[in-house]
């Protein structure tokens, strides 16, 4: 399944139906008044969150939405029907945009709300409306309303709690293949992952979700490799794990690493080096302990990272992931319970 995050549609709320001209006639009534009806109001655009979607792939090749016009009114004062609402399902966390504007219109993370985006014109007004003490028999009626048309443009960013990133080969999927049932794809060539894949870890007591996300490399927000768009996908999440490769094959040591993605993060239009991260300092299996311990002591006393926000697994063998699990449970919960 191919994995859409951005979708641009035309949306096309419904058309008014027209107002009735139309006179009562009735056998022995001569004069029989005006009686045309109303008409109909058209069908609003609605977005609806529906919690079996995670892609925009829907609208790939359906880009114009239109909802159906009301129904004109009618003889004997009968109104038009109003035209329903077009429904559109949407995955949760997809966020609207007007297309002109930039606007953001809607951040749909309710899944129990549904968001007009476009309103259907009102009915036009029948003949009978316009009957007063010096026109008797008006013929007038007026036409529908237009419906709204609106350019809008869908931005999915997931709810995931923790996002994983680092340069590409640092083990980030293999992390997440083994920590929770999501498997994306393993490779020892860079840029394995080309899309966002999400992974839920079943704590003891509550259950969270880890984004794993292609690989930064230097550049990214220029646009080099795949570029920084994907970290549209963790600007929500409440902690950032930092994947360091240990056994890196080019020559940026393990703290270069960490200032050359911190600064790529930097970049991001809300800047992502403001929330909490940790380093996760991958393929201990690898290494000497020694250079372990050497690597930690670096990490700290150049950067000023505390000793409890470094993490060193082997997300091959599973060592360490426990701890690490451990602790993101204890600070998501503890996260929840600040926000409930
Ligand atoms: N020895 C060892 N190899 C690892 C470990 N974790 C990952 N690898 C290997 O490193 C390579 C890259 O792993 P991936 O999980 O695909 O890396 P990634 O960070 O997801 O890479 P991209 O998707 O390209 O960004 C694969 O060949 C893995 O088998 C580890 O803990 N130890
Ligand atoms: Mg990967």
């Amino acid at each position: 399944m191919n994995f859409i995050d951005e979708a641009f549609l035309e949306v096309r709320a419904g058309n008014g139906g027209a107002g009735a001209s139309s006179f009562r006639r009735e056998k022995y009534i001569p004069f029989g008044g005006p009686d045309g009806g109303d008409g109909g109001k058209g069908g609003n655009i609605v977005f609806k969150v529906n919690k079996n979607k995670n892609t925009l792939i829907d609208f790939q090749n359906k880009r114009v939405f239109i909802a159906k016009n009301g129904r004109p009114g009618s003889g004997k004062n009968k109104s038009g029907a109003a035209a329903e609402d077009m429904v559109i399902d949407i995955p949760k966390g997809t966020v609207i945009y007007d297309d002109f504007s930039n606007e953001e219109l809607i951040d749909c993370c309710d899944s129990d709300i549904s968001y007009t985006v476009a309103i259907g014109g009102d009915g036009g007004q029948g003949n009978a409306r316009f009957k007063s003490s010096t026109n008797q028999s008006p013929r007038k009626f007026t036409l529908g309303f237009e419906g709204e048309i609106r350019n809008i443009r869908l931005e999915l960013k997931s709810l995931a709690d923790v996002g994983l990133v680092g340069f590409p080969n640092a083990g980030k999927s293999t992390f997440l293949n083994r920590v929770s049932s999501a498997r994306p794809k393993i490779g020892s060539y860079p840029f394995t992952t080309l899309r966002p894949h999400l992974g839920t870890i079943q704590g003891s007591d509550s259950s969270y979700v880890i984004a794993d996300i292609p690989g930064l490399i230097e550049g990214a927000s220029d646009g080099a490799g795949l570029g920084i768009k994907f970290l549209q996908h963790i600007s929500r999440t409440g902690l950032l794990l930092i994947f360091v490769d240990l056994f890196a094959t080019d020559e940026n040591d393990p703290v270069e690493q960490i200032e050359l993605l911190k600064n790529e993060l930097s970049k991001y239009k809300e800047d992502l080096t403001q929330k909490v991260s940790w380093i996760v300092c991958n393929k201990i299996d690898l290494m000497q302990e020694s250079e372990v311990e050497a690597i930690s002591k670096s990490i700290q006393e150049k950067l000023g990272i505390n000793k409890e926000d470094i993490f060193f697994i082997s997300a091959a063998t599973g060592e360490g992931t426990k701890e690490i699990l451990q602790s993101l449970e204890e600070v998501i919960a503890k996260e929840r319970e600040e926000l409930s």
